[in-house]
């Protein structure tokens, strides 16, 4: 039983009359879609299917480097991220998963914290760790780096709290632990790269030599920011090298907003999958660094080819689209409402997925045996100009999720129920 439930929350009648309101129009561009596709079941289900896990630190309006302006009705805590994750889950039954980052998150009473997400049909996702902050009472500091610093001590610091964010895990029921590092330098000179590379190894190893047999570890990669000569893992290259020392449950993790501009992300894809090595993806869009931006905001085309070549490579080595890869956003704005934004995100990651899913690959194959590039283009771009929200809303509607989740994000009033609960001035903890 839960301890304090929250006074706002979404009921089956609510989404019930929404959807009742659309069904008219909704139906006649669902069923003119369904026409024309031979198996339009099929991938109704798969979207239905399809879960992508929400970071706890994009329910707080994010800073730039220059100021925060915080919105009302921010989550206080950890209990109210996770509410806040229920009322997107209940609206569009595709988030039912939530990604932690300690110590930004601190999670005290484990079996209540399980029970409260399972209250909103939620289970824990990637943990993440925290070496690029010094926390108030740390004795170490990470000025300099964390898992690559010249000092013995720092670095046992670093695997120390990268084990205890495991054992935190554990206790939540997640599978995997997400190490992102900021180590690297920001003047030549400054940083022997052989020595930092083999520190960092070396601190991963007795990292994974801690992870439960069933559980995955993600080595995110990162090109700049915050350090701008050298990062110690800085591109897919050296993580896949962290990866395949360390072994069978370590990964490679790609974060869109991670790359040097114009890097075809969707090779990228390709190639991990294709070694078995691509553990999972932090979503979001850029224009010009890792922007953090909502996902689909900016290259609606790069991130619909990168979905194409995820298909196509876990078709081919068998994968569950479901199960077999983390789907996470890592997204925060300081624009948008937090909540508004995700809602916008997930729906492009699952219309970017039913584009891939209605790529005609027989066509395409043919195309490029007979290297047909005009016709290859025509393929993917069939596909890629299909408005396929209605499949969308479909999946949405047969989840028991709302046609228009924004919609009713709005009509409810989600965020002036928030702010009525808990003040105006409220501030997440972390970011
Ligand atoms: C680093 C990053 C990483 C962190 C998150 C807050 O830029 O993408 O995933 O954990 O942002
Ligand atoms: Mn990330
Ligand atoms: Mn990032």
């Amino acid at each position: 039983p839960l301890t304090s439930r929250p006074v706002m929350h979404i009921d089956k009648h609510q989404i019930a009359q929404h959807n009742q309101r659309l069904e008219a129009s909704h139906g006649r561009r669902f069923a003119q879609l369904a026409e024309d596709l031979p198996n339009v079941e099929k991938i109704v289900q798969q979207l239905n299917d399809f879960q992508v896990a929400i970071p706890s630190w994009a329910l707080g309006t994010g800073g730039t480097r220059f100021g925060r302006f915080s919105g009302g009705g921010e989550p206080r805590n950890l209990e109210e991220k996770i509410a806040d994750i229920g009322i997107l889950h209940a609206l569009n039954r595709s988030s039912g998963s939530i990604s932690l980052h300690i110590p930004w998150d601190i999670p005290e009473d484990y079996a209540a914290i399980r029970t409260l997400a399972a209250h909103y049909g939620l289970v824990f996702d990637a943990m993440n760790s925290n070496t690029f902050q010094d926390q108030s009472g740390q004795p170490l500091s990470y000025k300099f780096g964390s898992m690559q610093h010249v000092d013995r001590a720092v670095r046992q610091q670093a695997i120390d709290h990268n084990i205890d964010v495991i054992k935190q895990g554990m206790e939540l029921g997640s599978k995997s632990l997400t190490v992102w590092l900021a180590d690297g330098s920001s003047f030549p000179g400054q940083l022997n790269f052989r020595k930092a590379f083999q520190n960092t190894l070396e601190c991963l190893r007795e990292v994974y030599e801690a992870l439960p047999d069933d559980w995955k570890m993600f080595v995110e990669y990162k090109a700049f920011e915050p350090n701008f000569y050298s990062t110690t893992v800085g591109d897919w290259g050296q993580s896949l090298l962290y990866a395949s020392k360390l072994g069978e449950k370590a990964y490679t993790l790609v974060d869109l907003g991670h790359h040097l501009p114009n890097a075809n992300i969707e090779q990228i894809v390709a190639l991990l999958l294709m070694e078995g090595k691509l553990g999972g993806f932090h979503f979001n869009d850029s224009k010009y660094g890792d922007d953090d931006l909502t996902t689909g905001s900016i290259k609606p085309y790069q991130l619909f080819l990168i979905f194409n070549e995820l298909v196509e490579g876990m078709d081919s080595r068998g994968m569950d689209h479901t199960k077999d890869l983390g789907w996470m956003i890592d997204a925060s704005h300081n624009l948008k409402d937090p909540l508004e934004d995700l809602v916008q995100s997930v729906e492009a990651i699952l219309v970017a997925y039913a584009q891939a899913l209605l790529v005609d690959r027989e066509a395409l194959i043919e195309a490029q045996a007979s290297n047909d590039v005009v016709q290859a283009q025509e393929v993917l771009q069939h596909a890629f100009r299909t408005d396929v929200r209605p499949l969308v809303a479909e999946a949405r509607k047969r989840a028991g999720a709302a046609l228009d989740p924004l919609a009713l994000f709005r009509d409810l009033d989600v965020r002036g129920k928030l702010i009525k609960e808990r003040g105006t001035k409220a501030v997440a903890t972390g970011l």
